[in-house]
């Protein structure tokens, strides 16, 4: 500032000179000086424009950052924080709704495919509650009926069964049962009694043994009677209703035998016990003729005594296995033997697989021919 003064001043000074002397060289030199010194300074571009350069690449970079931070790895925890939410709540509500909502939000997360599977069992044990067992009261020990799931399964030889697959097992095919109900136990001697006043059974003097020497004909007087006495609509299974019911239904582990492969744990076959020529000398179920119900192993359904006690009657005229897929089979419109299933206390093991088969004419009657009831679910 002090040194603009200086030229300013000066600048007036050779101004006064010039104008009473035009000529005066050294005025002139001097004020082409001071209007050099005084005249505006230009720009200095280069250091602005650099100032100004550095300046946006930073912003630019700020902006980089911000950017990152929203898109790359704080995006991703934050939704996972979120996921992880969603699905305590999900599993918190457990209800279909809950679990539709999450797969709604989170259809690629790594817990979807435990959604699903939550849905499909909540739905499941729901139509499960629609489907109840239930005991009938009426006879001297309750008939308790087990609820079974309809499903699908392959009937017949397949490849657990290979011990023994004779042609009548053969192909396995498919077949598609619908909810029934089906007795827990085989019909005991105290239950027949209670309904036709005698028993006829070979081995007497066991209330809770399961009733035998009893046809298919009189089994089928027996149902009349039942029916007529609780009004209700008991029937003998299928074949392919008893078959899916002995194999554990859609419980099913595919056991050789109606509850796992160790057939002395599960039932009474024709063990050491047995007096027959067939007997199995190495295998030991503690018991010669019939048992009362109920004192072995279970299958996965709660079902006893479907793998050997005492063949069952099913509904079905026997005939060979076809290969076709069906639905709810009920077997040929007529025949001459009526299916037996499930083997006996006097059966190789091989007849007490779940695909064990055996017939009879209906009119026939031995002890080791017995039954269990089934119920429609509708
Ligand atoms: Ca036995
Ligand atoms: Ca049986």
């Amino acid at each position: 500032m002090y040194r603009q003064d200086n030229f300013l001043g000066a600048k007036e000074k050779y101004e006064s000179i010039l104008a009473k002397v035009p000529h005066n060289d050294a005025a002139i030199v001097g004020l082409k000086l001071c209007n050099k010194q005084l005249a505006p300074k230009p720009v200095r571009w280069k250091p602005f424009a650099a100032a100004v350069l550095v300046a946006a690449l930073i912003f630019a970079l700020g902006q980089f950052l911000i950017n990152w931070s929203d898109t790359g790895e704080a995006k991703m925890i934050a939704a996972k924080v979120i996921e992880q939410q969603d699905w305590q709540q999900a599993t918190t509500a457990h209800n279909v709704k809950g679990y539709q909502a999450f797969l709604n939000m989170h259809s690629e997360s790594s817990y979807a495919k435990m959604a699903e599977a939550r849905i499909q069992e909540l739905q499941n044990n729901a139509e499960e509650k629609e489907l109840q067992s239930f005991s009938e009261g009426l006879l001297s020990t309750p008939l308790k009926m087990i609820a079974v799931k309809g499903g699908t399964f392959y009937m017949g030889c397949t490849n657990e069964q290979a011990p023994m697959c004779p042609t009548d097992l053969q192909p396995q095919h498919q077949v598609f049962v619908d909810d029934f109900h089906l007795a827990q136990f085989e019909i005991t001697q105290s239950q027949w009694k209670a309904v036709m006043g005698k028993n006829p059974s070979s081995f007497k003097d066991c209330d809770n043994c399961p009733v035998e020497n009893v046809s298919w004909l009189q089994v089928n007087e027996f149902i009349e009677k039942l029916n007529q006495k609780t009004q209700k609509s008991y029937r003998l299974p299928t074949e392919a209703e008893w078959e899916f019911a002995a194999r554990g239904g859609i419980k099913s582990l595919n056991s050789l035998y109606a509850g796992g492969d160790r057939l002395t744990q599960l039932g009474n076959f024709c063990d050491t016990n047995c007096s027959l020529p067939w007997k199995d000398d190495q295998q030991n179920d503690q018991a010669n003729t019939t048992v009362p119900v109920g004192e072995y192993q279970p299958n996965e359904l709660g079902f006893y005594d479907m793998s050997g006690n005492v063949w069952e009657w099913c509904s079905d005229w026997y005939d060979t296995q076809s290969a076709k897929v069906t639905y709810n089979p009920t077997g040929p419109e007529s025949g001459r033997t009526k299916v037996l299933r499930g083997g006996s206390w006097n059966s190789k093991a091989g007849y007490c697989q779940v695909t064990g088969r055996f017939q009879h004419e209906p009119d026939k009657s031995f002890g080791y021919l017995g039954f269990r009831l089934a119920h429609s679910a509708k």
